[in-house]
C-alpha cells in the first residue's frame, strides 16, 4: 500500500497556527456559528465541486444528510490531486484541507474560479471547524482516503483501494463545540442547491435527506439555466410574453440574464455574482437598471408608442412586473454593504449596460409583439404613478401626510431620537390596549391594526395611500413609500410587528412583511424590522416565579430545569396563551416589550422574499397552486380568511 507519509516542516507548523486561529474565531471565517453558519460549511464543499463543473469536468454533484447530521458530498470530476506537493512536501489533497486558502493558492482552481461561498473560504476552514472529515479521492485508477480531527490529520492519504471511476467524496460532522446546533433544515438547502443549478447550466445536483425513516429526496438539472430559474419564479403569475428573454455574453466578465414581464406589480430582479446571491445588488444591478429603462425609452420613441409630447418612461414603470435574473462572474469581486452581498466593482456596470443595451435592443426590433405586450404595461405603469402621485398630494392635503397629523390610533412615544424609539404594530385592538398601558412610553410607541387588510398583490400605489389600514403605517414610519421612501426620515430605528402566534397572527405578518418588502425595502435592508415573539406558554406555581416559554422545545427545557431543583410536573399549572390579548399589561411588557427579556427576531431580506412568495401565491390570480398550497399546509391555514 502506498504511504504518503512526511514529516512535519516549518510550513506545516504554520499551517496547524492558521487552523487554530479558525477554531479560535470561527465567525471570521464562516459568517456565524448559528445555524446559518453550518448550512455554510456545506455550501463551501458544494462549490468546490461546482468549480470543478465550471472547469468542465464534472456533471453531477450529490448531497446526503446523513443520520448524525453527517453531511456527504461527492462530485464525479477529475478527483483532487494527489501527488506531494513540491512546496508542502504532503500530497496536494492533504494541503487543500490543512492549508489556509489553499484551493486557490496552489493552483488547483483551474485559473478561472468564479464560484464561491459568501466567505469562500474553502476545505481547510470547513475542516478546521468539523468534529472529523473524511476524504476520499478516485484517481489514477485508485482510491484515496485520508481523514482528519478538528482539522488535524489523523491518517494521511493512502490508497485504499482501485476504481474505474474518478471525483471525489468528502464526509464532514461539524463540531458541536463551535455550532450552536448541527439540525440541517432541508428546505434551506434544497433551496440553495436548486439555485446553483439554475446557474450552472447542465450540471445535475442531487440531495437526499437520510435522518428520518422516509428520506426526502430531490434532483435538480436545468438545461435552460437562468431561463428555467425566471419560469421557476414565474410558475404561479399570469405572463406577459411566453418565454424569457434570454441574453448572455463571455468574454473577461461573463454576463448572463434571464428576463420575463407578468401581469403583477411587483419588481423581482435576482442578482448573482459568482453564483452568490447579491441582496443587496451594486454595479451589475446598475447597469442592468439603466440599459433596460433606456432600450425601452428608445424603442418607444423610435416606435411612436411615446410621442413628442410625452415625458420619458421611469425606470420604476419599466420594471413594473418583471422577473429577471442576472448572473455575472468577476475575477476577483468586491463585496460591500451591510451584509457584504453588494457588488462594488465599477468596471461591471459598464459591461451588464452595453451588453444588454446591445441585446435587448436587438431582440425587441426581432419581436415586436413582445416589445408591443411590454410596453403596453409601462405606459400604464406610467399612468398608474401619475394617478398615485395626484392621490398622495390629496392624501398629504387631507391629512398632513408630511407635517405633524399622525394617526389617531398611533400612542407615540416621547423621544424623538428615531434610534432609540420603537413602533409596535399591534394586532387587534386589545393587545393594543394592554401593550399601550405596558409599554416604556419614552421611547415605545403603539399602533394598532384591526380588521381585513388590503391585499397589496392587487394594488398599486395610488391604492395604497388611500387605504385606511397601510395610511396609518405610513405616516407612523414618516418615510414615504415606493421610490419616495427616505430612509432617513424614519421616525422609529425599531418597526416591530407584534402579531398573535397563530395563524391570523401569520396572515398579518406576511401582509405587513409583504408591504414592507414592496414599498418599503430599505427598511429591511437596513435592518429595521423586527417580529416580537410572545410566549406560547407560563408555567406557574404558589411561591414561585412565573416561567414563560417561547417554543414547544423551551417548555419542555423549563419541565426538565424546575424537576432539578426539586419541582415536579404535576405540581405546576401551564397555561397556553391563544393571543396577545389573553396577557395584562405587565405580562406583555415583562414577555413581549421589556428590552431586557424581550425576544426579537430581525427579518431579513430571505424572510421577506419568503412571505412574498408565500403572498403571491394566497393572494395571486392562480387559482389551482394556491389550492394545492392549502391543501399541503391544511392544518396551518384552517382559519385563514382569504
Ligand atoms: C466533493 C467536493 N469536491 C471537491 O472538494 C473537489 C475539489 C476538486 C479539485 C479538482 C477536481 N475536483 C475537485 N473536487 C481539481 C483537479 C485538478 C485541477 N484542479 C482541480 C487536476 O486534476 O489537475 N481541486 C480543487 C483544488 C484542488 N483540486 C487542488 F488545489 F488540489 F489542486
Amino acid at each position: 500500500m502506498e504511504k504518503y507519509n512526511h514529516k512535519y516542516g516549518a510550513e506545516q507548523i504554520q499551517v496547524l497556527e492558521g487552523l487554530e486561529a479558525v477554531r479560535k474565531r470561527p465567525g471570521m471565517y464562516i459568517g456565524s456559528t448559528s445555524v446559518r453558519g453550518l448550512h455554510h460549511m456545506v455550501y463551501e464543499i458544494v462549490d468546490n465541486g461546482v468549480d470543478e463543473a465550471l472547469a468542465g469536468y464534472c456533471t453531477e454533484i450529490n448531497v446526503v444528510i446523513e443520520k448524525g447530521n453527517i453531511i456527504s458530498v461527492k462530485d464525479n470530476g477529475r478527483g483532487i490531486p494527489i501527488e506531494i506537493h513540491p512546496k508542502t512536501h504532503i500530497s496536494t489533497a492533504e494541503t487543500v484541507y490543512t492549508v489556509l486558502h489553499a484551493g486557490g493558492k496552489f493552483g488547483g482552481d483551474s485559473g478561472y474560479k468564479v464560484s464561491g461561498g459568501l466567505h469562500g473560504v474553502g476545505a481547510s476552514v470547513v475542516n478546521a471547524l468539523s468534529a472529523w472529515t473524511e476524504v476520499t479521492i478516485a484517481r489514477d485508477g485508485g482510491l484515496f482516503q485520508m481523514s482528519f480531527e478538528k482539522g488535524k490529520t489523523v491518517k494521511k492519504l493512502e490508497k485504499i483501494g482501485e476504481s474505474k471511476t474518478t471525483g471525489t467524496k468528502v464526509r464532514f460532522l461539524a463540531d458541536d463545540t463551535i455550532f450552536e446546533s448541527l439540525d440541517y433544515e432541508y428546505e434551506v438547502l434544497e433551496k440553495r442547491l436548486r439555485e446553483i443549478a439554475f446557474l450552472t447550466k447542465g450540471l445535475k445536483i442531487t440531495i437526499e435527506d437520510q435522518r428520518e425513516e422516509t428520506p426526502k429526496k430531490a434532483e435538480f438539472c436545468y438545461e435552460g439555466g437562468l431561463n428555467s430559474f425566471v419560469e421557476y419564479l414565474n410558475k404561479n403569475k399570469e405572463k406577459i410574453h411566453p418565454k424569457p428573454i434570454y441574453i448572455e455574453k463571455g468574454g473577461e466578465i461573463p454576463v448572463e440574464i434571464a428576463i420575463q414581464y407578468t401581469t403583477s406589480y411587483s419588481e423581482n430582479i435576482y442578482t448573482f455574482v459568482n453564483n452568490i446571491n447579491t441582496i443587496e445588488g451594486g454595479t451589475h444591478l446598475e447597469g442592468f437598471k439603466r440599459a433596460l429603462t433606456k432600450v425601452f425609452n428608445d424603442y418607444a420613441r423610435s416606435h411612436n408608442i411615446l410621442k413628442e409630447k410625452d415625458n420619458n418612461l421611469q425606470g420604476e414603470d419599466i420594471r413594473e412586473g418583471i422577473t429577471a435574473v442576472v448572473s455575472v462572474k468577476v475575477k476577483e469581486p468586491q463585496f460591500e454593504g451591510q451584509t457584504k452581498t453588494k457588488l462594488g466593482n465599477s468596471e461591471v456596470t459598464g459591461v451588464v449596460q452595453s451588453m444588454v443595451n446591445e441585446a435587448l435592443s436587438t431582440f425587441l426590433e426581432e419581436n415586436p409583439q413582445v416589445a408591443k405586450a411590454i410596453l403596453e404595461k409601462c405606459v400604464s405603469a406610467s399612468r398608474a404613478r401619475e394617478a398615485a402621485r395626484k392621490a398622495r398630494e390629496l392624501v398629504r392635503k387631507k391629512s398632513n401626510l408630511e407635517t405633524s397629523t399622525l394617526p389617531g390610533k398611533l400612542a407615540d412615544c416621547s423621544s424623538k431620537v428615531a434610534d432609540e424609539c420603537e413602533v409596535y404594530i399591534v394586532e387587534g385592538d386589545s393587545a393594543g390596549g394592554s401593550a399601550k398601558q405596558g409599554r416604556d412610553r419614552k421611547f415605545q410607541a403603539i399602533l394598532p391594526l384591526w380588521g381585513k387588510m388590503l391585499n397589496v398583490e392587487k394594488a398599486r400605489a395610488d391604492k395604497i395611500y388611500g387605504n385606511d389600514k397601510l395610511n396609518p403605517v405610513i405616516v407612523a414610519i414618516g418615510a414615504g413609500i415606493g421610490s419616495d421612501f427616505d430612509i432617513t426620515k424614519i421616525r422609529y430605528g425599531k418597526v416591530i410587528i407584534m402579531a398573535d402566534a397563530d395563524v391570523d397572527g401569520a396572515h398579518i405578518r406576511t401582509l405587513l412583511l409583504t408591504f414592507f418588502f414592496r414599498y418599503m425595502r430599505p427598511l429591511i435592508e437596513n435592518g429595521n424590522v423586527y417580529l416580537a415573539q410572545p410566549p406560547l406558554y407560563k408555567l406557574s406555581k404558589k411561591g414561585m416565579e412565573d416561567v414563560y416559554c417561547y417554543t414547544e422545545e423551551d417548555l419542555e427545557k423549563s419541565y426538565k430545569e424546575l424537576a432539578e431543583k426539586g419541582i415536579a410536573r404535576e405540581t405546576l399549572s401551564l397555561q397556553r396563551y391563544k393571543g396577545l390579548g389573553e396577557m395584562n399589561p405587565e405580562q406583555l411588557w415583562e414577555t413581549t416589550m421589556n428590552p431586557e427579556t424581550r425576544i426579537l427576531i430581525k427579518v431579513t431580506m430571505e424572510d421577506a422574499i419568503k412571505a412574498d412568495e408565500i403572498f403571491t401565491l394566497l393572494m395571486g390570480d392562480e387559482v389551482e397552486p394556491r389550492r394545492e398550497f392549502i391543501q399541503k399546509n391544511a392544518k396551518y391555514v384552517k382559519n385563514l380568511d382569504i
